[in-house]
């Protein structure tokens, strides 16, 4: 399975007015099907007021910037001809102001107006969420309401069951629609406040109990339906949340890839694999799948982050290379870059995808301008596909290389040893396995080779008698 994360709006415009959209997405299938992928994660495409579409206004209507249900349809079914499953990324947590839940709630109707939580006189209006300094509490006329991710998202309070059954409908909505599963968002923060004490809590055991419902009624609808959970935290955290989803994102692992790759440490990439692939190793137990991933929308992309085309590569190299499954976000692949300003505005890594070296052609978006991308900056489709080591070209080679190997999904991993330069793994299943070489360090290093095979070599490695010769950041698998 190989995932590809997909922001609409900038992906791929069919009518002219420089937002993508979903007949855009139809046109571009045949893009992501050479490309080797067979999962798109698409990012909200529900009614919202927001750019990203994560505080949605209408759970049962498509984005009218995107098109309608009717083009939803025949974009998701296109796909299936062609392979291709979609998730679609649905953000339950909370919802926009202008909903219509929200502004009933406002009037002070039932039920609505238990669906969120309002502040009384025990509540700190001072309060901060705990990862950055925004506030908890969000004013609206004479009211304050619960709003971990700002003033234009309210948390509903899912202490009301009959919000439960109303979730359900909209998950059963759009697998009647076409998708193929779900990525939940903001999964740990279902129940993340303590009506007594008022104040802000992770509730882990009614997150898992709500969950734990809503995934054996999506699995009610649809037997085979994917369901993939975010919980962005520590692993001792995510591992709570293990088994009870079939994918689950492991952020530890791609902070800690990423500083690995910075450090040029192979004594750190083993570190990483002890503590966020600890399921893979003999004697681990995999509950949940392994989500590997470098970025998403909410980070900074990669190439502005590791600052190097060839870590870029090794990078992806490792993640190819590992159990689990693959993710990517749009652009990385063409080495797109971006910073999001601070936590609450991605925008900045949500640029137009450039498909045309001076950025104007069909189906180019244009919703933002380039602040990191400029035309002829060499991150375009066209620019790309035509370079032999492109990392477009690059990524390419690791996707064929991991669709022709299904196996490694649920392999086993063994690390055999490492030196100053590079890390030696072995990855099995009961048939299958394969050693690979990974050099950490910007200098050449030499090693000493198996018996076997090259199946996938990165990097201008070179090969000659027992030996390979690992360029720098290369990877040589066999
Ligand atoms: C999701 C989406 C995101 C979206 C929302 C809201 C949720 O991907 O695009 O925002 O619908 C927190 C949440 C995540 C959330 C991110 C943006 N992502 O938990 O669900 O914020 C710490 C915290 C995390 C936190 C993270 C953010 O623990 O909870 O994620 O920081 O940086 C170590 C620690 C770990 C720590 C990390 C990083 O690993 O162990 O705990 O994580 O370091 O420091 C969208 C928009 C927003 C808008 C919102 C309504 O993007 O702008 O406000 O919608």
């Amino acid at each position: 399975m190989t995932f590809y994360e997909l922001y609409l709006r900038s992906f791929y415009d069919s009518n002219g007015d420089g937002l993508g959209d979903l007949q855009g997405l139809k046109q571009k299938l045949d893009y992501l099907c050479d490309l080797g992928i067979d999962h798109v994660w698409l990012l909200p495409i529900m009614k919202s007021p927001a750019f990203h579409g994560y505080t949605v206004s209408n759970f049962f209507e498509v984005n009218p910037v995107y098109g309608d249900l009717k083009d939803l349809r025949e974009a998701l079914e296109e796909g299936h001809k062609k392979g291709i499953k979609f998730i679609l990324d649905l953000p339950i947590n909370h919802v926009a102001v202008t909903s219509e839940w929200f502004q009933r709630a406002l009037r002070g109707e039932e039920p609505y107006k238990n669906w969120f939580i309002w502040a009384n006189e025990k509540a700190d209006l001072e309060e901060k969420r705990h990862w950055d300094e925004s506030k908890i509490w969000q004013k609206i006329g004479d009211k304050y309401f619960y709003g971990i991710f700002g003033p234009a998202s309210p948390d509903l309070n899912f202490e009301s069951k009959e919000l439960w059954e109303e979730i359900k409908r909209i998950f059963k909505f759009w697998l009647d629609n076409g998708f193929d599963g779900f990525r939940l968002d903001a999964a740990k923060h279902i129940f993340d406040f303590d009506l007594e004490k008022m104040r802000f809590h992770y509730q882990h055991e009614k997150n898992i109990e709500f969950w734990k419902d809503m995934v054996s009624y999506i699995r009610s609808i649809k037997k085979d339906a994917l369901v993939i959970s975010e919980v962005w935290d520590a692993p001792e955290i995510v591992r709570k949340y293990e088994g009870i989803f079939d994918i689950g994102f492991n952020f530890p692992l791609a902070e800690d890839l990423k500083m690995t790759i910075k450090n040029e440490s192979p004594e750190d990439f083993v570190k990483t694999l002890k503590k966020c692939m600890k399921e893979y190793l003999p004697n681990g137990k995999v509950l949940s799948i392994s989500g590997n991933f470098l970025t998403n929308h909410d980070m900074t992309r990669i190439l502005s982050d590791l600052k190097d085309e060839k870590k870029v590569k090794l990078g992806f190299s490792i993640l190819y290379t590992l159990p689990g499954i693959p993710f990517i976000y749009y652009g990385e692949e063409t080495g797109m870059k971006g910073i999001p300003q601070d936590v609450n505005f991605t925008e900045d890594s949500q640029e137009p995808f450039h498909w045309y070296e001076n950025g104007f052609g069909p189906g180019q978006t244009e919703w933002k301008g380039y602040k990191f991308n400029p035309p002829y900056s060499g991150e375009s489709v066209e620019e790309q596909i035509n370079q032999k080591n492109s990392i477009l070209n690059t990524i390419k080679d690791l996707i064929r290389f991991r669709k022709s190997n299904p196996w490694i999904d649920d392999a086993r991993i063994e690390i055999l040893n490492f030196d100053q330069n590079m890390v030696k793994l072995r990855c099995y299943s009961q048939l299958n396995e394969f050693i690979a070489y990974y050099n950490l360090k910007s200098s050449k290093c030499s090693v000493l080779l198996e018996n076997g095979e090259e199946i996938l070599s990165i990097g201008n490695n070179e090969t000659a008698q027992g030996y390979v010769e690992l360029s720098p950041y290369g990877v040589y698998v066999m």
